[in-house]
């Protein structure tokens, strides 16, 4: 039986603005902005422009009360303290009227010792916040930090979300209160203080060891009552662990002083994969603390069994930068994940699954955790670890100067830093941890360099490339560091080059650079790249009315926070799209734009051998807004989410154009060899061929062969460049796995015919098996259930002349065959103009 007692505080509370005497019912976890929200006493602030509306919640003071009545088990035990999950930001924690302490930290725990102040029957808990905003903005009076993505000005003075204050993708509403869970903790005798567990892997074998460190009671009555002494009883470390099918072994020993350390060996084990390169075993561990029979503390944990390096080494382009999982080398595909709600309580297991599951099933197998967030729940890594997705792991540092010449700030960093490690570390799907989003690349490229910055890059560099890794290397020395996305790994020196580290390749996009421009210069490990689209029109009606149904209009503008954002959409789409008829087409060809950037990314990276990873900017959003997001806010797959499922397809068919020179590639991102067959045929948009052929396909595992250069340079003329098209598929063994089309002239410029598509809509159990039927070159075809979200096997798909495409998607709860007929919608490019 455990004998430690926990008291949960979370509930109901009261809060007030500090200045008012009027209490009002409050949540915990929560924030004020919600709990004004719910009360009616702001607007939504995601609606219109309410955002500035609600802009005064910040700049106020805050305060939060209850009342409790502890256990009385609790009363007994010689250590009890209050814990904090998260306290957003600034505050101050009273106990019947006894100061406990000030926080000054989001993201870290707090833990005070309340033995003295606890009373026997009602106590209160008063909580004061300090408005953020204010805090910021008086230091920043003092002295000024660079910044970028407007926020609001001396964010990074406070330990909070960077995002909070506002970013090109996000509105500027930093929310207070108690974002995570408050609780009593008791204790008799001694609990578990700091827990780690390190694997060894080696001769097909691994060691698994923990070494924890316990804090214990006596010592402490000790102190306070001299008299009292008593001697230390044995206390008992047991190791246990539970192997995914079902065998169990354990081992312990007594403590020496407070710590021990104790390991086991597993023999055969089921290692842990990346998504796509095998399984996800997971192994049950748990640590106890005992005396006697009586268990103290126990700590539990799911534990994948892998090694995981970063691997650097010279080679003719430079140095490389690859993920190596179990001696395996990883092309790391995924995104870059920031928080999935302005207002972080808000966040349900629900929404975080649904986006991570989501990135599973289009085939991502890292998700970089971007440095201007927080570090996420707990609930966020376990998922990571069954999914298979590598999370790499960025400290919360963004886009800005931070104070680190001074000792104070850099003392409340460390708290936060050896929590965060230690709580996060035992995660198989944690592959690095990173110092910062950005800041390399802000002193060395975006002119920020200069006089009035010495000290603070001075103290920037000591930072970065001295103390945070030495801490990391202590607390987690199994794990690579990296000083900064991007970085050369050389503080300040080429932090987004192309031969050594990461980059972020922001020419598409910032700089208007066409999509063509991915390929033109190589890199190692791509971490940023990205393209915005509006959300889909059920995602717009959530924050704008019919009358705002226009890109220009003063709504849409406010849900726009890249600078000349709407512009560059609009551009990029006069270089490729005609101009849509209407505002649902735009969304349609906006996102289209987006898929299509990212695919030229993808593809020419994976096929490059000097390149290791494509992680685009970004999987979701925090609010409903035009952003670089393939999932808006809702949940709603935008259309570059289908394409990612197609383009980081481990088995990829991609043919890299160039005017009528057409060159075909597969792929083979697994294990094992493939073999197969890629079809070929250049034919008219009504199916008629002008050419055709056939090649065989024998792809190694982890790379890329060359299939066939092509050119159609005699068959394809001016005449007839805008009315031709290439269609290749893969085969093997009489079954088309992939298709892919590329054409001579860009989409504006094809001649499309209206596709004449023929639909018939079946249902097999609770599945809507929707074959589709193209009359002539349906380009991108866009399939809808009015009035239902649902998610279809593929989407934003070509279907050349003659060619049938079989879909599927659930049907929706409730719903008869027949209404779902009515309610399919399909789209085309040819519709959009
Ligand atoms: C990157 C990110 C973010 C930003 C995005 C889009 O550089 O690190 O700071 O939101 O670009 O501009």
């Amino acid at each position: 039986m455990l004998s430690a007692v926990r008291q949960s505080l979370d509930g109901e509370w009261e809060f007030r603005q500090a200045s008012s005497e009027e209490w009002l019912p409050g949540t915990v976890p929560g924030g004020v902005h919600t709990d004004l929200l719910r009360l009616g006493r702001i607007a939504d602030p995601f609606v219109g422009d309410e955002e500035a509306r609600a802009q005064w919640v910040a700049k106020e003071d805050w305060e939060y009360r209850r009342a409790f009545t502890p256990d009385r088990d609790l009363l007994a035990m010689p250590l009890v303290f209050l814990v904090c999950d998260g306290l957003d930001t600034l505050a101050e924690v009273l106990l019947n009227g006894r100061r406990l302490g000030r926080a000054e930290n989001m993201f870290r725990e707090y833990r005070w010792d309340i033995r003295r102040a606890l009373r026997p029957g009602e106590n209160e808990l008063r909580i004061l916040f300090r408005s953020p905003t204010q805090y910021a903005a008086e230091h920043n009076k003092v002295r000024s930090m660079p910044d970028v993505n407007n926020p609001l000005p001396g964010a990074p003075y406070l330990r909070k979300a960077p995002s909070h204050f506002g970013w090109d993708w996000g509105p500027q509403l930093p929310a207070v209160g108690l974002w995570r869970t408050i609780r009593l903790e008791g204790y008799s005798t001694a609990r578990l203080d700091d827990v780690a567990l390190h694997q060894e892997h080696s001769n097909g074998r691994v060691t698994l060891s923990t070494t924890a460190t316990a804090e214990i009671a006596v010592a402490k009555i000790t102190v306070g009552a001299a008299n009292e002494c008593t001697p230390l009883p044995p206390l008992h470390l047991s190791l246990s662990l539970i192997s995914p099918d079902g065998r169990a072994q354990s081992t312990g020993a007594l403590l020496e002083g407070d710590r021990q350390r104790v390991s086991l060996t597993v023999d055969e084990p089921q290692l842990w994969w990346p998504n796509d390169y095998g399984a996800q075993p997971l192994y049950q561990v748990a640590i106890t603390l005992a005396s006697g029979e009586t268990v103290l503390d126990e700590r539990r944990f799911q534990v994948g069994l892998r090694t995981v390096e970063l691997r650097q080494e010279p080679d003719e382009w430079g140095r490389s930068f690859t993920f190596v999982v179990n001696g395996v080398p990883v092309f790391a595909k995924g995104s870059n994940w920031i928080p999935a709600d302005t207002f972080p309580t808000r966040v349900t297991h629900k929404q975080l699954d649904h986006l991570l599951a989501s990135a599973t099933v289009a085939h991502h197998n890292m998700i970089r955790a971007w440095g201007g967030g927080y570090y996420e729940d707990d609930y966020f890594y376990e998922l990571c670890d069954r999914y298979g997705l590598l999370v790499w792991q960025d400290f919360i540092f963004a886009c800005a100067g931070y104070p680190l010449d001074d000792e104070e700030f850099i003392e409340n960093v460390r708290s936060e830093v050896l929590y965060n490690v230690r709580r996060l570390r035992h995660h198989a799907s944690l592959a690095i941890w990173c110092g910062n989003n950005e800041i390399d690349t802000a002193w060395a490229d975006w002119g920020w360099n200069t006089p009035e910055h010495a000290d603070l890059i001075k103290a920037y560099r000591r930072f970065f490339y001295e103390r945070l890794p030495e801490w990391v290397q202590t607390e987690d020395p199994d794990r690579p560091y990296w000083p900064s996305s991007p970085s050369s790994g050389a503080p300040l020196h080429d932090p987004n080059g192309v031969t050594a580290g990461d980059v972020h390749q922001w020419a598409v996009w910032h700089a208007n650079k066409a999509f063509s421009n991915y390929r033109e210069t190589p890199a190692r490990f791509v971490s940023e790249f990205g393209f915005e689209s509006l959300p889909n029109l059920s995602t717009i009606g959530a924050f704008a009315e019919p009358p705002d149904w226009n890109i220009t209009s003063y709504v849409m503008e406010y849900h726009q926070r890249s600078p000349l954002g709407n512009e560059k959409i609009v551009l990029y789409l006069l270089n490729n799209f005609r101009l849509p008829k209407d505002f649902p087409s735009l969304i349609y060809l906006s996102q289209l734009l987006q898929a299509e950037a990212m695919r030229s990314g993808v593809e020419h990276w994976r096929r490059h051998p000097a390149c290791s990873g494509a992680l685009y900017w970004q999987l979701n959003d925090c609010w409903p807004a035009v952003s670089w997001s393939s999932i808006d806010y809702y949940g709603r797959w935008k259309a570059m989410h289908y394409s990612s499922r197609r383009f980081f397809s481990p088995l990829l068919l991609s043919i890299e154009d160039n005017d009528t020179a057409m060159t075909l590639f597969v792929t083979n991102e697994r294990l094992e060899p493939w073999a197969g067959e890629v079809h070929w045929s250049l034919e008219t948009l009504s199916g008629e061929r002008l050419d055709s052929g056939q090649e065989m396909v024998s792809a190694g595992p982890f790379s890329t062969a060359h299939i066939a250069s092509l050119d159609f340079r005699r068959r394809v003329t001016g005449e007839n460049r805008r009315g031709v098209i290439v269609v290749c598929e893969l085969w093997r063994e009489g079954e088309q796995i992939q298709r892919t089309v590329a054409a001579f002239a860009p989409t504006k410029h094809i001649n499309l015919g209206d596709p004449h598509l023929a639909v018939e809509l079946t249902q097999r159990g609770e599945e809507l098996e929707i074959e589709l039927w193209a009359g002539s070159f349906a380009r991108f075809v866009e399939l809808a259930l009015d009035g239902a979200d649902v998610i279809f096997s593929d989407n934003y798909f070509d279907l050349p002349a003659g060619r049938t495409a079989h879909i599927s998607c659930p049907l929706p709860e409730g719903w008869t065959l027949t209404q779902a007929r009515g309610a399919l919608r399909l789209r085309s490019v040819f519709g959009s103009y």
